[in-house]
């Protein structure tokens, strides 16, 4: 069978990115393949994080996960720190990796900014642990948001630089699954910037907990120009703001772009947005209540955490094992 990796940093707030790009995508397709959704707080740790925040938030995604419908029994939940295998492959996996292919990054570019000089190595070198998270499971698929294709591609290349340098099949090249009508959800503020958990504005996102009200005063403040919906793809596409409720809208009532924008095609943005809130609240109201009742239960959660690393391990211990073997790691027996 097929095997998925995929998982979220617990960096602050989850985010309805996060969901329709990666978690919603998670639950439709964890039947059809054996899935390991982890939560990746040795990532969190490339940019400063409280530590109480961090178990706090590793949790909260944990709940997230649940409460969106990845089912634990089915599926392997856990948190990264917890398998050190995924920090040992780095290391093997950054000694083959050149720096030309990390210096066309372009999220280490973003994260990074003006501040190149000071950021963390370990900023610069998130992709080489994301290769060693999905690879070292020798994952076959990776549904991710569109802004993490570029570091499953890397995590390919590090997969076929192994397999050449050691002359041999070892590990599949994982394929990105990118899908859904918002892979990609932009600001509710800035029609050309990423919904993201580290913007300062919380008026930028709908977040998986906020309530209908939140929901609801956000959608009315999102950004938008004075002209009624156009009535085709090509004209929306010209418009940014306009261009991202309406792929959220499909996304969330399930349906195309192209159905979507044929219900309000001509219309204001008060009644469009009103029809948006509603089926926001519906989607996210559900996963946030049940977020809350599950966050309550902590003992629940961490034993779901401390069954799901000893699944994780079982796989990629002997992964790690035999890349040790092959690449000449001596590992004496007395
Ligand atoms: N805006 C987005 N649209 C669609 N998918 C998104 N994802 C993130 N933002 C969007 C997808 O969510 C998964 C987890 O992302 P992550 O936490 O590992 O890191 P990120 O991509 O850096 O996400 P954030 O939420 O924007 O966090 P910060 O602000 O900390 O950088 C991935 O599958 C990602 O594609």
């Amino acid at each position: 069978m097929n095997r998925i990796f995929s998982g979220i940093q617990p960096t602050g707030n989850l985010h309805l990115g996060n969901y329709l790009g990666a978690i919603r995508n998670w639950v439709a397709l964890q039947h059809d393949y054996e899935c390991i959704f982890c939560i990746v707080d040795l990532h969190a740790l490339t940019v400063p994080q409280d530590p109480a925040e961090l178990r706090a938030a590793t949790r909260e995604v944990t709940a997230a996960y649940i409460a969106a419908g990845v089912d634990p029994e089915h599926c392997i939940i856990f948190n990264q720190s917890m398998v050190t295998a995924h920090s040992e492959l780095a290391w093997i996996l950054s000694c083959l990796t050149p720096l030309g292919w990390l210096n066309r990054m372009t999220q280490f570019k973003e994260k990074a900014g003006k501040q190149r000089e000071m950021a963390g190595l370990g900023l610069y070198a998130y992709p080489v642990l994301m290769a060693a998270d999905i690879i070292g499971y020798k994952a076959t698929h990776v549904p991710v948001g569109e802004d993490q294709k570029q570091h499953v591609e890397l995590a390919r290349d590090i997969a076929g630089a192994f397999n050449r340098r050691y002359e041999r099949d070892f590990f599949p090249l994982p394929e990105p699954q990118i899908f859904g009508e918002a892979t990609r959800v932009m600001s509710l503020r800035d029609g050309t910037k990423k919904m993201s958990k580290s913007d300062t504005s919380d008026y930028s996102r709908l977040n998986m907990t906020d309530d209908a009200d939140t929901i609801a005063l956000k959608v009315r403040r999102a950004k938008t120009d004075p002209e009624p919906l156009p009535d085709t793809i090509a004209a929306l596409e010209k418009r940014p703001e306009a261009d991202n409720l309406v792929g959220i809208y499909a996304a969330l009532a399930d349906l195309t772009r192209e159905q979507a924008l044929a219900r309000f095609a001509g219309k204001n943005f008060s009644t469009f947005k009103e029809e948006l809130s509603a089926v926001a609240v519906e989607v996210l109201g559900k996963i946030g209540g049940e977020m809350r009742r599950l966050m309550v239960e902590m003992d629940h959660i961490d034993a779901i955490l401390h069954q799901g690393a000893e699944r994780a391990s079982a796989i990629a211990i002997p992964i790690l094992r035999e890349v040790q073997d092959i690449t000449g790691l001596l590992r004496p027996e007395h």
